[in-house]
Parts: structure tokens; sequence; C-alpha cells
């Protein structure tokens, strides 16, 4: 019988050879994709968020675990499709203009898509009708905006004023280093989240 708590344990020692062996057994054993996703992958990328808010591991263990988590969904992903499988919320996320920064970007990603979120990377120096013309053509619950240039923080601003004067209607959370719970408010942000696992917990809140 496969052994989703030993993926789970892959998923958060970033051993992709073993996240890969599981998962393929699982599904060979008829397993549905479902559960192998939320009792194997999810729920090891669940720990690893828990883990890196407590500053018990850093950004390279969440990125290795990320990747491990990657790999086994490229074989996963296809099968959840055909099982029918929805994501829990479909989100677009891009580094707002004049800036070219995606690393912390990337890890919120892989921290969303870990979570079973739908996410669309639209990349970096995203200008604000870039960002409403995605939107348009994707329609996700979830905008994200990540800066990290104080010289590029307006552009989330006017990024905001775009999207709402356009008659969206989507949650937009922002972050980034120079990013704060109090340029959120001002710039009328719906959430902010200073790391990637907290942005977990405020795209779930935006579904409820
Ligand atoms: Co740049 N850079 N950089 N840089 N760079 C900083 C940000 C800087 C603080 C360095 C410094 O001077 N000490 C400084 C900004 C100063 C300021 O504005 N106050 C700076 C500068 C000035 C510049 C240039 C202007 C330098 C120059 O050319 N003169 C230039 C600008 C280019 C541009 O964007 N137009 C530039 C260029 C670059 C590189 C290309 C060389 C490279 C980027 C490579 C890349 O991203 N692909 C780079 C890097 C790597 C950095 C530092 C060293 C590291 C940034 C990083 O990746 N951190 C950075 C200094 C530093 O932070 N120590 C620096 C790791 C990452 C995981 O953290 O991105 O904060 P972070 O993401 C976190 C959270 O913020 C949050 O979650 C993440 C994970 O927990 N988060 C979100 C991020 N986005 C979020 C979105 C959310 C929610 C949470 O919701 C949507």
């Amino acid at each position: 019988m496969a052994d989703l708590k030993a993926l789970a344990d892959a998923v958060i020692k970033g051993n992709q050879t073993e996240s890969v062996r599981l998962t393929k057994e699982a599904l060979a054993e008829k397993m549905s994709p479902k559960r192998i996703l939320e009792e194997g992958l999810i729920a090891g990328m669940g720990v690893v968020g828990v883990r890196f808010k407590a500053n018990e591991v850093y950004i390279p263990e969440v990125l290795i675990s990320a990747r491990a988590m990657k790999m086994a969904m490229e074989i996963l992903e296809p099968q959840l499709a055909a099982a029918g499988v929805d994501p829990i919320g479909k989100a677009i996320i891009g580094t707002v203009q004049g800036d070219l920064h995606d690393i912390g970007k990337n890890l919120v990603i892989m921290m969303l898509k870990g979570a079973g979120f739908n996410v669309e990377d639209i990349g970096v120096d995203v200008s604000p009708d870039a960002f409403v013309e995605k939107i348009k053509a994707s329609k996700p619950q979830i905008v994200g905006l990540s800066a990290l240039l104080t010289t590029t923080m307006p552009a989330m601003d006017k990024t905001i004023q775009s999207i709402r004067q356009a008659g969206l209607n989507c949650k937009i959370m922002i972050g980034g280093a120079p990013v704060t719970q109090n340029y959120a408010d001002k710039i009328g942000a719906d959430g902010y989240a200073p790391d990637a696992a907290t942005a977990v917990d405020v795209a779930k809140s935006f579904l409820n």
C-alpha cells in the first residue's frame, strides 16, 4: 500500500526522487489523485509552511521542498485533470511595473500551488494595463502584486486603481520586502502578507 505519510515526508525533506517514486507508486496502486495530492503533497508543503513561519527552516529549504512537490505534481496533474479535481481557487501573480525581482514572487506561487491553488505566473515588470488584461482573460478570484523596490511601490497603487476602475471583481493581495500592512491599507489592497506562508493564509481567507 502506497505510503502517503512517506510522500509528505519526502516533500518536507525536499527529496525529489522519493516524491516522484512514491507518487508513481500510489498512482500504480490506483489511489485517488485527490488523496495523493491532499494527504501527500499538500500535507508535506503545509508542514514546510508552518516551519518557515516559525523560522525553523529558511528559503533554500522551502525552494528544495517546492521543487520536490513540483516534480511530483508534473506526474499527478494530468490524472487530477482527468479525475475532475478542481483547485481550491484561482490566482494570478506578477511583479509590478519597473521591478524585475521575482524570487519572492516565485516562492509565493509555489506555496499557493502547494496549498491547492491554480496560479498563473504573469512575470515581472507587469504594467497596470497588462494586469487588467490578464484579469479579464483569466478571471481569477485573487490577484497578487509583488514589489521589492521602494521606487516601484507606487506602481502597486496605480495597478490597484486600474483594476478597480475597470470594475473587476477580485481580491488583491500585495507583498514584498518594503511593503507593509499600513501601505496595503493606504492603497486599498484587500490583503498583505509579509511572507509566502502567510500569503497562503491570506489567499484562503479571501475564499471564505
Ligand atoms: Co535588487 N534590490 N536591485 N536585485 N535585490 C534589493 C531589493 C535591495 C534591498 C538591495 C539593497 O540595496 N540592499 C535594493 C532595494 C532598495 C530599496 O528599494 N529600498 C535593490 C536594488 C536597489 C536593486 C537595483 C535597483 C540595483 C541596481 O541596479 N542599482 C536593481 C533593480 C532592478 C529592477 O528591478 N528594476 C536590482 C536588481 C537585482 C537583481 C536582478 C540583481 C536581483 C534579482 C534577481 C531576481 O529576483 N530574479 C536582486 C536581488 C536578488 C536582490 C536582493 C539581494 C534579494 C531579493 C530576494 O530575492 N530576496 C535584495 C536585498 C535583500 O533583500 N537582501 C535586493 C529573497 C526573497 C525570497 O524575499 O523577495 O522579500 P522577498 O520575498 C518574500 C517576502 O517579501 C514575501 O514573500 C517572500 C518569501 O517569504 N513576498 C510576498 C514577496 N512578494 C510577495 C507577494 C505577496 C505576498 C508576499 O502577495 C502577492
